[in-house]
């Protein structure tokens, strides 16, 4: 069989966690069109009769200050460091960066396979999507595959690169697995995904969802009690929203989504819980997920 590990990395927004989800064919990785979305490495596994990729999905490369961001950054560099190659995805709408360039020029120095996704291709402007390609002509020893991830649109082609890429091995993961990740995992962040959809402004960023309960009662539900923490006593009500409605939208939509995961019945309790400052304390971050010794096993 043939394997490979490949971390796909990109700015915020470039559509990373996108592209996962269309590789593996599953939704294993949450999507928003706010920047910052995906906070942790998410590992998606592509399986076809002769092969398995195990891809790893990063935060956007970003430059916070606090320990959340530390954690990100941390996480980005400790799925560069296992991979086989990268997948680096720009954003095929926007003016070309010189930083970032540069940034692809000495990645592809550090990993054998380095491939350059130029990603929406469906919803550029032609000619600003031609720019972004010309603009990555010259870096030597790069691969680049312009596509939708949204659409799928030339993702075959991908794979194909993907797939002369493998090297001879043992299958990773269990052949009939998208993911490594656990339900519980994905209940707190199927839960952040739609907080990020339904609240305004800045709050979102500000948001992290601790999982305090979760037992497969029975009568064959599953019962889920999450946590919302917030950093200000002021958004509290805003997550909650009038009469409560906003928490009960994002409830309404989690549950359903957490129930077509699961395949079966879903009990889900959701409260807010204002913790200042937690993306500074060591302790919260754990609690809420986010603990570096995780990244250095
Ligand atoms: N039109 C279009 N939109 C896309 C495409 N790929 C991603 N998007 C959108 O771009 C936004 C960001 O997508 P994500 O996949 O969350 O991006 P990301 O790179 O994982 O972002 P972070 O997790 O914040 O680093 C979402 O609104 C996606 O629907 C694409 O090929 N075409
Ligand atoms: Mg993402």
């Amino acid at each position: 069989m043939k394997i490979g590990f490949f971390a796909i990395l990109g700015k915020p927004n470039a559509g990373k966690s996108t592209l996962l989800n269309r590789l593996v064919g599953e939704k294993v990785s949450i999507v928003s069109w706010r920047p910052q979305t995906t906070r942790n490495k998410i590992n998606g596994i592509a399986n076809g009769d002769d092969y398995q990729i195990v891809f790893v999905d990063t935060p956007g490369i970003q430059h916070g200050k606090d320990k959340l961001s530390e954690y990100m950054s941390e996480s980005v560099s400790s799925a560069t460091k296992g991979a086989d190659g990268i997948l680096y995805v720009i954003d095929g709408s926007l003016r070309p960066e010189e930083d970032e360039r540069k940034r692809i020029a000495s990645l592809s120095r550090t990993t054998s396979t380095m491939i350059v996704v130029v990603n929406k291709m469906d919803y550029a402007k032609r000619e600003r999507f031609v720019e972004v390609l010309a603009s990555l002509n010259d870096i030597p020893d790069v691969i680049i595959v312009p596509l939708s991830a949204e659409t799928g649109d030339n993702v075959d082609e991908l794979l194909k690169v993907l797939k002369e890429h493998l090297e001879e091995g043992e299958a990773y993961f269990p052949t009939d697995q998208a993911t490594d990740s656990t339900l519980r995992f994905m209940a707190s962040e199927i839960v952040r995904e739609k907080a990020l959809k339904f609240l305004q402004e800045e709050i979102p960023h500000g948001i992290g969802v601790e999982i305090v309960k979760y037992i497969s009662r029975e009568d064959g539900v599953e019962e889920i009690h999450a946590d919302i923490v917030c950093e200000k006593e002021s958004h509290k009500p805003v997550i909650i929203g009038k009469g409560g409605e906003t928490l009960k939208r994002i409830a309404t939509a989690a549950r359903k989504e957490m129930e077509d995961l699961a395949g079966c019945p879903v009990y889900l309790k959701l409260w807010v819980k204002v913790r200042p400052n937690w993306k500074g304390d060591s302790n919260l971050l754990s609690l809420l997920g986010y603990d570096v010794k995780d990244l250095k096993e």
